[in-house]
């Protein structure tokens, strides 16, 4: 549908007619390869799960790194960039009365894209030729093609972050001295993030390819691993900050309640975009040749990210009381009875949040030097980014396919798969805390991550670490069964549920709510002030690294 003048029309327009078919059949496909990533990338999980408990000996011709380097990248790119930019563009498209047909081009090449990157990075994993993990740090050296999609892949986000500016900017030029629609800002802090980011990690790529190819010996390591996780960690957050949306947005719709402040909101928003990027080096806390003084400005860095999260955690459950209460609930937490659990579009992203009060707290500890000493590169970290990425935001993208699926395949949600649903939540909540759980654990009783299974040579130490990673194989048990029930409700509700209209659900404001000031329109500011802590965090040890940069590396093949 054409973006039209007024805003009633267009809003009429939508109400009677839904999605255009266009845009649906872009959304549909973004979110049939994220599910079809969530199935291959599960399965792989589980063969890890049971290799490292000693249940399962891979075959000779799959090598647990080979296994690894592909759950890594179908989970933690595929499944979550396309759920994310399908989300988004469904998002636009509703908000803003339809999306530019020249916007859907560019998404569709976009699409493109990233399918020729992804299988210029597969093929190589499958032939053995690329094991380097989804972090591909060097000195470990791939066969150049999986560097060549990575930048493909890129280049497709790109291209989807490009159509959603040019769609905003289109509704802000007919709509002006109005707020952008609260998940039209959502998505376009969410493609600024991944605009900036992409653009280190494109830089280190760029930098490797002649390296891989070996036109140039050495590379310098600490510049390539910096120039990754300023991108590996702005990532995150944004799988992060695109499961806020809908807690924000969409929750509150569901349990019949409002929506939370709406400045508070795009504060948050505007935080997570303006300090996100600068949070990369956490992940270095442990890495040599960083002066102290620039890891301690860091840790400030890092925590700084904590806020906005709680400001979430405030809001969300200030808004369950206030809905539960409004219906009748009672008491000082006896208001929750109200809440509609057996609804999964609630219960999915419920417990998703709950998972992000551990997930947060052993993320505070992680940032923290000299508790980090004890976890780091251990199966801790694991436990850790399943619990925020497996639990958090995955399921908070599971309660949204609920609604999302049906929305976009004019269906409806039927209480069969409804119920369907809520089993597979708690499947996959019992399967995670069994498996991240363990993971914790283990992680502190010395396991390393990152290793296939070995008792080197019947240590003791080793050898005590067998009963919780056999716990951690029936949470992967657990959780493949989750993955599977996951994919067939998304496969009826997309293909087979009883035909008819879904609602795209978005609260209202309160009433009695008070003007949002217009500053938190002004992106071009944020995106200064943003470009300036940037700046602040990365000039001072990125020249410190190549002024004083040690011999280079050559290329290893380590596996
Ligand atoms: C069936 C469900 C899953 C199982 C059984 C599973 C199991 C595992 C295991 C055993 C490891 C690695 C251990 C090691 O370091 O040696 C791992 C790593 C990982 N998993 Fe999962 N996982 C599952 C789902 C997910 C999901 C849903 C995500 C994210 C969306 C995810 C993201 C990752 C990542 C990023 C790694 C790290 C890879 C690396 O170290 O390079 N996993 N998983
Ligand atoms: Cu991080």
């Amino acid at each position: 549908m054409q973006t039209a003048k007024s805003p009633t029309l267009k809003d009429q327009a939508n109400k009677v007619m839904g999605i255009s078919k266009e845009d649906a059949v872009l959304t549909k496909t973004y979110i049939i390869v994220a599910f079809t990533a969530l199935l291959l990338g599960g399965i792989l999980g589980l063969l890890q799960g049971l290799n490292r408990s000693g249940l399962l000996e891979l075959p000779s011709w799959l090598n647990y790194y080979q296994v690894l380097t592909a759950h890594g990248l179908l989970l933690v790119v595929v499944l979550t960039a396309f759920f994310t930019i399908g989300y988004f563009y469904a998002s636009l498209s509703h908000t803003l009365g339809g999306l530019l047909p020249k916007v859907r081009k560019i998404a569709w090449i976009g699409f493109g894209m990233k399918i020729v990157g992804f299988i210029l990075c597969i093929v190589p994993i499958l032939m053995n030729e690329a094991s380097v993990m989804y972090t591909f740090y060097p000195p470990m050296a791939a066969h150049p093609a999986f560097y060549i999609g990575l930048v493909f892949i890129a280049l497709g986000v790109w291209m989807c972050c490009i159509g959603a500016f040019i769609n905003v900017a289109n509704w802000r030029k007919n709509n002006k001295g109005q707020h952008v629609p609260i998940l039209a800002y959502f998505a376009t802090g969410v493609f600024i993030l991944l605009f900036f980011a992409l653009i280190p990690v494109a830089i280190e790529v760029l930098t490797i390819i002649p390296w891989a190819f070996g036109w140039v010996e050495t590379i310098n390591v600490m510049v390539a691993r910096t120039l990754f996780w300023a991108f590996g960690h702005t990532l995150v957050n944004i799988w992060y900050l695109t499961a806020v949306s809908a807690w924000y947005v969409v929750v509150p719709k569901i349990i019949g309640g409002r929506r939370w402040s709406d400045t508070l909101t795009r504060v948050v928003i505007i935080a997570l975009v303006v300090m996100n990027i600068t949070g990369g080096f956490h992940h270095q806390i442990i890495d040599p040749g960083i002066s102290e003084a620039v890891k301690f400005m860091h840790v400030f860095m890092s925590l700084a990210i904590g806020f906005p999260s709680l400001m979430t955690a405030f809001a969300m459950f200030a808004v369950f009381e206030r809905t539960a209460r409004k219906q009748g609930g009672k008491g000082l937490i006896g208001w929750y009875k109200k809440m509609p659990w057996g609804d999964v579009r609630f219960l999915a992203p419920f417990i998703a949040m709950v998972a992000f009060i551990p997930a947060g707290a052993g993320g505070i500890a992680q940032s923290t030097n000299q508790l980090d000493q004890v976890v780091h590169n251990t199966m801790w970290i694991v436990g850790h980014f399943h619990l925020t990425l497996g639990m958090s935001v995955v399921m908070t993208f599971f309660g949204i396919s609920y609604w999302l699926v049906p929305y976009i395949s004019k269906r409806v949600l039927t209480p069969q798969i409804n119920r369907l649903g809520v089993i597979q939540t708690w499947i996959w909540t019992i399967g995670m805390i069994f498996m991240s759980g363990a993971m914790h654990w283990v992680g502190l009783l010395g396991s390393p991550r990152r290793t296939s299974y070995t008792t080197y040579g019947d240590n003791a130490t080793a050898l005590s670490w067998d009963p919780y990673l056999m716990c951690l194989a029936v949470g992967g048990t657990l959780l493949i069964i989750g993955v599977i029930l996951q994919v067939y409700a998304v496969v009826n509700m997309m293909f087979f549920a009883p035909k008819g209209e879904t609602e795209f659900p978005i609260a209202e404001e309160e009433e009695n709510a008070t003007k949002t000031p217009y500053w938190t329109e002004r992106w071009g500011l944020w995106i200064v002030v943003m470009l300036l802590v940037v700046a602040m965090a990365y000039v001072i040890p990125l020249t410190e690294f190549i002024v004083n940069a040690p011999p280079g590396s050559p290329p290893f093949k380590t596996w």
